[in-house]
């Protein structure tokens, strides 16, 4: 696949973000621009994963966009483009136009493709939705047929069926593909296996992220069930659009640990949260963190491009605002993605990068106050991930080497005149240059050789010089950085 090919290193993204290599089976190659590094997609990559956008073709003749789509993600979703009343308006005429053209640009800018929907209870065109019994059941296996037919080899998994399940109960949504009995779902995912062997097949659903909904067990057990009877499915896609009334689960990670200890891939497939500024940040942080966590949530999609693209532009829910800038969210999210490294650390890059000249700090940590905490021995690693203007992303990770600690506090002296003016992961303060972070959590426990992992966002107004000398509980680490 062609993200473990095109693996980006974590260590070079961190020098700066200015170092257009990726390592692949030894040899430095370049980049192609959809990856070049600081960008979602290299960052990704360099955790074994694609970053993805859903992509319209009403939007594809807006320079801007196609710049930011074509730079940042290497997967695109058709947004509609896919679905059963664009791709067979009237009965056995098929029209792949618009899917074939974002194949097309797909295929220019090196970006994988995520296919959706092929049986969707929405959107149906007139005749196929005036159907009933044998009749409808052929017409929507002939349909799956077609489609991934047409595709065959150009995708890399396809939605197969989307929503299913009714809100809020473990049954099945009332439709007509439903009422052509309870094994439309598998017959459909072995009619798509044999037009397309190569493709991966996936079930979409949206409030299946929450582990305690009846919803997302139910879908659980039909997935269960398929993997124990051999039918062939390969990945469950979580839409995630998240909104006030439905945030991002405390329990995600737990949904997509479990979902892929069944043995499928499980995927975060229309990413959007509604909200803005620092608070939306954070959330987009908890719910990239969540598949990042899990090995096997293999990639991230969100469900367009800038707001102003979005089916929910009022909600302002994506990583770019309207004029095409990135958001905190998109700093957030980078800064989690690089943190979550490369897959496998072990082999050293060559050439070994310049790093960023740092100015020599001129202010030696004064030791942050501990808790009641013994003192930590820890390394840390202190990476600025993205810079724009006089505003930066950094990432902060130290490993606690010593002992148990029940609670912990990291600390630093900031070079130049930089202010922390927000934080995800910790609870951050600053006092002159003395910058202190703390657990967010009431729980703020640090086991020998766990780590912690929190980002900022600041201002800079005298370069962006890493701070040497973090300490944990007020004992200075050894510098990964
Ligand atoms: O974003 C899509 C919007 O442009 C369409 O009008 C709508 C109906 O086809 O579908 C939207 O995308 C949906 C996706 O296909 C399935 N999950 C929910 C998405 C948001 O409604």
């Amino acid at each position: 696949m062609r993200t473990t090919q095109l693996r980006a290193r974590h260590g070079l993204l961190a020098a700066g973000l200015t170092v257009a290599a990726i390592l692949a089976g030894g040899a430095v190659v370049a980049a192609p621009a959809h990856s070049a590094p600081g960008t979602l997609a290299a960052a990704a990559q360099s955790s074994g994963r694609y970053f993805g956008t859903a992509i319209a073709t009403s939007r594809m003749t807006d320079p801007t966009y196609l710049g930011i789509a074509g730079r940042e993600f290497d997967m695109v979703t058709p947004e509609n483009e896919m679905k059963l009343d664009v791709t067979q308006p009237a009965r056995d005429r098929f029209d792949f136009t618009a899917g074939d053209r974002i194949v097309a640009w797909a295929r220019e800018n090196g970006t994988q493709v995520r296919g959706h929907t092929l049986l969707w209870h929405s959107g149906q065109p007139g005749w196929l939705a005036n159907l009933s019994g044998a009749e409808l059941r052929a017409a929507m296996l002939h349909h799956v047929t077609q489609v991934v037919d047409h595709y065959r080899g150009q995708v890399y998994a396809w939605d197969v069926v989307n929503e299913a399940f009714a809100d809020g109960t473990g049954a099945r949504r009332s439709s007509n593909f439903q009422r052509t009995g309870d094994d439309w779902i598998e017959a459909a995912f072995r009619a798509a296996r044999s037009a397309d062997p190569g493709a991966k097949l996936c079930y979409n659903d949206y409030h299946i992220e929450d582990w305690t909904q009846a919803k997302t067990r139910a879908v659980y057990a039909m997935v269960k069930d398929f993997t124990e009877r051999g039918v062939p499915i390969d990945c469950v896609g979580f839409q995630s659009h998240f909104d006030r009334t439905t945030p991002v689960p405390a329990s995600y990670r737990t949904t997509l640990e479990s979902f892929a200890a069944l043995g499928v891939d499980v995927q975060v497939t229309e990413l959007d949260i509604e909200g803005s500024g620092a608070t939306q940040a954070a959330d987009y942080a908890r719910a990239v963190g969540a598949c990042l966590a899990v090995e096997r949530c293999t990639g991230i999609t969100v469900w367009g491009v800038r707001d102003s693209d979005s089916w929910r532009p009022g909600a302002t829910p994506l990583l770019f605002d309207a004029a095409g800038a990135p958001k905190a969210a998109y700093d957030a999210v980078l800064a989690a993605l690089v943190a979550a490294g490369p897959v496998d650390p072990s082999p050293t890059p060559t050439p070994t990068p310049t790093p960023t000249p740092t100015p020599t700090p001129t202010l030696t940590p004064t030791p942050t106050p501990t808790a009641t905490a013994p003192a930590g021995v820890c390394t840390a690693d202190y990476r600025v991930v993205s810079r724009r203007h006089h505003a930066f992303t950094a990432v902060v990770r130290v490993v606690n080497v010593g002992a148990d600690l029940d609670d912990w506090v990291v600390g630093w002296s900031f070079p130049g005149r930089q202010r922390v003016v927000a934080a995800w992961g910790a609870t951050v303060t600053q006092d002159g240059d003395q910058v202190t972070a703390r657990s967010a959590d009431e729980v703020a426990r640090l086991t020998s050789g766990s780590s912690l992992t929190f980002g900022i966002r600041g201002t800079s107004r005298g370069g962006n010089a890493v701070p040497a000398g973090l300490t944990l509980n007020g004992t200075p680490c050894t510098d990964r950085s």
